[in-house]
């Protein structure tokens, strides 16, 4: 099956072969991949070689390990486009799939300097500073640390952060969402976020960092959203 004499190493070929099975379904999402021993035998090469392939396809987020039960059929990436100013919920249940929130933690802080910069407070103004790992049927996808003005929201409860944020503003406080400027990057993710994402380091994150506006230009949230790279691929649609 594989092609000794080509110039392509054989773990590459391992991998496109994977992949093709993938794509043929004949792999579905969740169903166990051959074993390391039964693809060694298979390809007649070294267990050294079919490691290669698989933990290049797990990085790839295509294939998933759990510790002593095998390697299983990731789900496909979640597919977010970069061009509305949408909420985390609204995103997930357009997608048909069940939004989540853990709250980590919720607090009425003094605004750091950056963020009373971002948000055009003066000094010693008071942010909630929220905390909150966001789930997809029950899987962490993100982590968002948001920053919004006390003046401009003085009451946060409990039902506003553990639900969709957007939401509370635009139909309890009657505020308007307009625009937003944000920023994007990839880093490895720390110690701290790999435990609220349940993500073996090292592993690739992309973080969004937002600053989203009141109609009027009155900034009301900042927010740095960590997303884990196996599982988010950002879309835009470019013009000439
Ligand atoms: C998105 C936004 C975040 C916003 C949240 C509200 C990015 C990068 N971030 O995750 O700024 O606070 O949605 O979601 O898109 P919610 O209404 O479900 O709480």
């Amino acid at each position: 099956m594989l092609d000794k004499e080509s110039p392509v190493p054989m773990y590459v070929q391992i991998e496109e072969y994977l992949k093709l099975r993938m794509k043929q379904g004949e792999f579905s999402v969740g169903t166990a991949i051959p074993s390391e021993r039964e693809l060694t035998e298979m390809f007649e090469v070294s267990r050294m070689t079919v490691r290669q392939s698989i933990t290049n396809l797990v990085t790839e987020g295509l294939l998933y390990r759990e510790k002593g039960r095998g390697t299983f059929v990731a789900a496909p990436k979640v597919e977010q486009p970069l061009s509305g100013l949408t909420s985390f919920t609204e995103d997930m249940l357009s997608r048909g799939m069940e939004p989540g929130t853990q709250l980590i933690s919720l607090k009425k802080v003094i605004a750091e300097d950056d963020i009373a910069q971002a948000l055009q407070l003066m000094e010693g103004e008071q942010v909630f500073a929220v905390k909150r790992i966001r789930y997809a049927d029950h899987k962490p996808m993100a982590i968002e640390r948001s920053y919004l003005p006390v003046k401009i929201v003085p009451e946060l409860d409990l039902d506003a952060v553990e639900g969709s944020l957007y939401s509370f503003i635009e139909h309890q406080k009657e505020l308007s969402i307009s625009h937003a400027l944000q920023s994007m990057e990839a880093t490895l993710v720390n110690k701290e976020d790999a435990e609220f994402l349940q993500i073996s380091v090292p592993a690739a994150v992309i973080v969004i960092e937002r600053v989203s506006f009141l109609t009027g230009e009155m900034p009301f949230e900042i927010v740095r959203s960590t997303y884990r790279a196996d599982r988010y691929k950002f879309i835009s649609e470019i013009r000439r």
